[in-house]
Order: structure tokens, then C-alpha cells, then sequence
């Protein structure tokens, strides 16, 4: 497929204005779609999120007969589920709502054995979206139920520390139950005692340069999925100390005066290949967990870094990918995150202009085999499940977040 990603030929920014959308009309149906007044677009991600909605629930379940094979948020059932509750949040259909529930239901079976504990891979990820589905629905019985499966969940002494399969990613599922049930549904003196197990792993792998470095499969990763980006944006949720602090800044700081010349990420400390424009390896991610540091720190250098990686991520974001996980999805909630920090609008537009990419293009590139739609292809990370996620956060893009990522 050559290149990993489409030239980005979009203007920087175009206000929506008449006269825009007249020159438009005559050239190309994408600049049209994109010079409409937002809620003119907006309907449209509407119209599409819902299609594609049930085209996935039709392929993932529904075909299946109810089957769950593959449980997880990332490539799986709870995927599906995921979707139809942020469907639910958006247009407040409640059979969206009631099937997202029976879903997590199969999702609870399956995952009974699993052994992984996190929020995207694991078993943390069903019982937690349990419970926040059961609260919406009002169904006390069924949401203690899922609390009290959450806290049977044990963490294995020897797992990791990232998001995907560690320690961060069972605290992130964690995170999720105090926002949604209760500040104290899971106590910081639990949370505490996993944060500090976190540094104190981080202190111990470090060689002095960079404050806190963790491994995975034997490689010292950066991005969000498997590495520092993803471990930092977990751990500045918690309430850390000064000192502790300061070890997430450096480890920020030491990524920032490191980075490629291109202000591009390497996916893992040793690797010199300027390549992977993708949440889950380099600036996407990164820049997401920059944006919630500038917020959380108040800190210029770390926001002045934020909108680096995201410019990054608008010239060389465009994938020939559609999901969020190596994706256009993925990229285009960079925009939408810095818009929620900055009240910019021209992030907005940057958004807007990469899901009009996915709706107008995706289908035939992927038909003519220009795009890749996932070797799971209706699946929330690698699939067209995160393009139907993008399309509902387009709606409310104040309201926007990364799935399994941005609180
Ligand atoms: N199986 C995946 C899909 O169908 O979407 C593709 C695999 C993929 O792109 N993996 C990501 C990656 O960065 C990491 S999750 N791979 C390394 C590469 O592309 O060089």
C-alpha cells in the first residue's frame, strides 16, 4: 500500500462561510462536506455513526448468535457493547442502552478465565463498562453485582505496568468507576498502593536520564499503548505528591528534548525509525498524554509541546488506516482533545476535516483496497467501530473521548 499515510492536501483552516461552500461545491464533495456549517456536518456523522452502529452490532452479534469468541474492548465483543453505550449517551435511545447491557453480559462469561486484568484487554473492562451501563439504566442489583465482580479482580505480582496488559490499565478501569458511580467506589488507599508499586518499578528501571522508564516483552517503549505515553496519562489522574510529580514532568520533559528532529515519537527508547504516526506507537498518543499534563501541571513547555505533536499528527496523521488504535480515528481525536484544552477552533476544523476524510472516502479506498479496515474489521480499535466512536464524539466534540483512554 506504499506510504503509510495520505499527503494531507487540506487548507490549515477554513472557516465555514458561504462563499467557502459555493467554490467548494464546484470542486470537491470532501472541501464541501467540510465548509458546511457544523451542524450541517454534524448531521451527517449522526446518519453514519447510527448505520455503521448497526452494521457492527449485525456483524458482532447478531450474527454470531449472541457468541462471544474474543471478549475484549480492542478487537472484541465489549467493543460493540463500548459503542452502543456511547450511541446511547448521544441520541438517548435506550434499546441501545439495554443491548450494550447484554452484551457485557456475554462479555462476563467469557472473560471469567481470561487472567488479564485491564480496561482494554481484560476483565477490569467488562465489569467496569457493567456497572456504568447498569447505573445509566437505574439497575442497582446489577451494578452492585459488577462492582462486587470488579473487586474479586486480583493483579498478578508479575504483570507489566502499561496500559494494554498492566498494572495502568486496571487502574484506569479503576478511574472509570469513580467518575461514573462515586468518587470513593474504588478508595485511594487501593488505587495508592497500585500508583506507588507503578513509580517505584519506573524509579527502578531508570538509568538517571529519564526519570521513570518501564519494559515490555523486554523493550523500553514510549507510546500509549505498551509504554511511558500511556503509564503517565494513567498515573496524573491519581493525586500525586510533589516529588512524584516531578518524576511524571521529567519523564514528559526527557520524551519532549528527545523526540525525532521531525517532532515526530520513537516507539520505543532504542528505535531511531521515524515511522509510526499511530496512537498506539508515537505522536498521537503522545500527544494526548500531553495535552492532560499541560492541563493537570498548568505548565507552557508541556502544552507548547502538545500542539508540536499534534501538528505532527495533521501532516502525517492521515492513515491508511480507518480505526483509532493505527487509524485515522485515532488521529483525529488529537484534534479534538487539544480543541477541548485550548478552545481553539482551528483544532476543531482539524478534526472535522480528518472524520470528513473517513465519511466521505473510507468505504471506496477501503473497497479499492487503497485503506486497510482492520484484520478485525467492525472492532473498536483496529476497525470500523472507532470510526462509528469518532462519528458520535463528533456530535458533542466538547464531549469527545478517546475510548478506553481520555476520562
Ligand atoms: N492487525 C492490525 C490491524 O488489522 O489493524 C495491524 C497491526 C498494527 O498496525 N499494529 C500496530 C503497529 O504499530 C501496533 S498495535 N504495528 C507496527 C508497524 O506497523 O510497524
Amino acid at each position: 500500500m506504499g506510504d503509510r499515510f495520505f499527503p494531507n492536501e487540506f487548507p490549515d483552516f477554513v472557516a465555514e462561510t458561504e462563499e467557502i461552500t459555493q467554490t467548494a461545491t464546484a470542486t470537491d464533495p470532501l472541501l464541501k462536506l467540510l465548509s458546511l456549517p457544523y451542524h450541517k456536518t454534524a448531521e451527517s456523522f449522526l446518519r453514519r455513526a447510527i448505520d455503521l452502529k448497526d452494521k457492527i452490532v449485525k456483524e458482532t452479534w447478531l450474527r454470531t448468535g449472541g457468541r462471544v469468541k474474543d471478549f475484549t474492548l480492542y478487537t472484541g465483543s465489549l467493543g460493540t457493547a463500548y459503542l452502543l453505550f456511547k450511541a446511547y449517551q448521544v441520541t438517548n435511545n435506550k434499546s441501545d442502552l439495554n443491548l450494550c447491557i447484554e452484551i457485557v453480559r456475554a462479555c462476563e462469561h467469557a472473560s471469567r478465565d481470561s487472567g488479564h486484568v485491564t480496561f482494554i484487554c481484560g476483565r477490569a473492562g467488562v465489569c467496569a463498562l457493567g456497572a456504568v451501563a447498569a447505573k445509566q439504566a437505574g439497575d442497582q442489583p446489577l451494578l452492585n453485582q459488577y462492582l462486587s465482580q470488579f473487586k474479586k479482580i486480583q493483579l498478578p505480582e508479575g504483570i507489566p505496568n502499561e496500559l494494554l496488559y498492566g498494572r495502568s490499565g486496571y487502574l484506569w478501569a479503576c478511574f472509570l468507576l469513580n467518575r461514573y458511580i462515586g468518587e470513593r467506589t474504588i478508595p485511594s488507599s487501593q488505587t495508592g498502593v497500585i500508583t506507588k508499586r507503578i513509580i517505584k518499578d519506573g524509579i527502578q528501571l531508570s538509568d538517571g536520564r529519564c526519570p521513570l522508564m518501564y519494559e515490555w516483552h523486554g523493550k523500553k517503549y514510549w507510546g500509549a499503548a505498551h509504554g511511558l505515553a500511556g503509564i503517565m496519562h494513567v498515573l496524573m489522574e491519581m493525586e500525586l505528591k510533589p516529588d512524584e510529580q516531578e518524576l511524571v514532568k521529567g519523564t514528559l520533559r526527557y520524551m519532549i528534548h528527545n523526540r525525532f528532529p521531525s517532532g515526530n515519537y520513537r516507539s520505543s527508547e532504542d528505535s531511531e525509525a521515524d515511522r509510526l504516526v499511530h496512537w498506539c506507537h508515537g505522536a498521537p498518543g503522545i500527544a494526548l498524554t500531553l495535552a492532560k499534563a499541560a492541563k493537570v501541571f498548568q505548565d507552557e513547555e508541556l502544552l507548547k509541546a502538545a500542539g508540536d505533536a499534534q501538528e505532527v499528527v495533521w501532516n502525517r496523521g492521515l492513515l491508511k488506516r480507518v480505526g483509532i488504535c493505527h487509524g485515522v480515528s485515532g488521529n483525529a481525536y488529537v484534534f479534538l482533545s487539544l480543541y477541548q484544552l485550548t478552545d481553539n477552533i482551528e483544532f476543531l476544523y482539524r478534526a472535522k476535516a480528518f472524520a470528513c476524510f473517513l465519511l466521505d472516502r473510507a468505504d471506496n479506498l477501503t473497497r479499492e483496497g487503497k485503506m486497510h479496515g482492520g484484520d478485525r474489521p467492525y472492532s473498536l480499535f483496529e476497525g470500523s467501530g472507532g470510526m462509528a466512536s469518532l462519528f458520535f464524539d463528533m456530535i458533542n466534540p466538547n464531549e469527545a473521548r478517546f475510548p478506553g483512554y481520555e476520562l
